[in-house]
């Protein structure tokens, strides 16, 4: 079974189009028009080996708050599309993640119900015209729409680049765990038989 997912979301505010492979290899194609944004969309794909084609157009002369939100609803949505009735997946995740300096650990679970925790601290700094207060608005969109809960901190870091960056590839590489097949799981992993 092919777990790939697609669509188009169009408002006025942004327009996004994307689509994933979870059983890619990483291949990432990725605009938002917000470099940083994609310099960490690309270390999510090719540390979880998700294929991801994404291009967002937003009103960033407002602010890059909608359009890095939308992405997370948009991102959110075809991940929880494409992992269908997650029958055989490990289901959880987790990482702890080290950047030279930094060290970032996620934890998640696929379980249906969206959580965020999110514990970073970076010192209020933007990332060129980046403000990283927008990566947790990333993580809530995408959790929330994924079904996903999910528990992120910063353990340790001093550049701010290097403690998202550490970040988004924990939450990457607990994604490629998550979603792994278990050989011997072969229904649904829950005792309630539905996630
Ligand atoms: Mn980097």
């Amino acid at each position: 079974m092919k777990r790939t997912a697609s669509m188009k979301r169009h408002t006025k505010e942004t327009q996004i189009d994307l689509s994933v492979n979870l059983d890619g290899t990483g291949k990432a194609t990725v605009s938002t028009g917000i470099e940083f944004f994609d310099h960490m969309l690309e270390l999510f794909a090719k540390h979880a080996k998700v294929d991801l084609t994404l291009r967002a157009r937003g009103d960033l002369k407002v602010d890059y708050h909608h359009t890095v939100e939308d992405t997370g609803i948009a991102l959110g949505t075809v991940l929880k599309e494409a992992l269908g009735s997650k029958a055989g997946i490990r289901r959880y995740g987790f990482c702890l993640l080290p950047m030279d300096e930094a060290l970032a650990q996620v934890a998640l679970d696929l379980s249906g119900r969206p959580y965020l925790k999110y514990d970073v601290e970076y010192g209020r700094k933007k990332i060129v015209d980046f403000d990283p207060q927008l990566v947790e608005e990333f993580f809530y969109a995408l959790a929330v729409n994924g079904g996903i809960t999910l528990h992120i901190s910063s353990l340790a870091g001093k550049n701010v680049h290097h403690i998202f960056e550490a970040v988004f590839k924990g939450f990457a590489k607990s994604f490629e765990m998550a979603v792994a097949i278990d050989a011997r799981e072969k229904g649904i992993p829950s005792t309630k038989g539905v996630l």
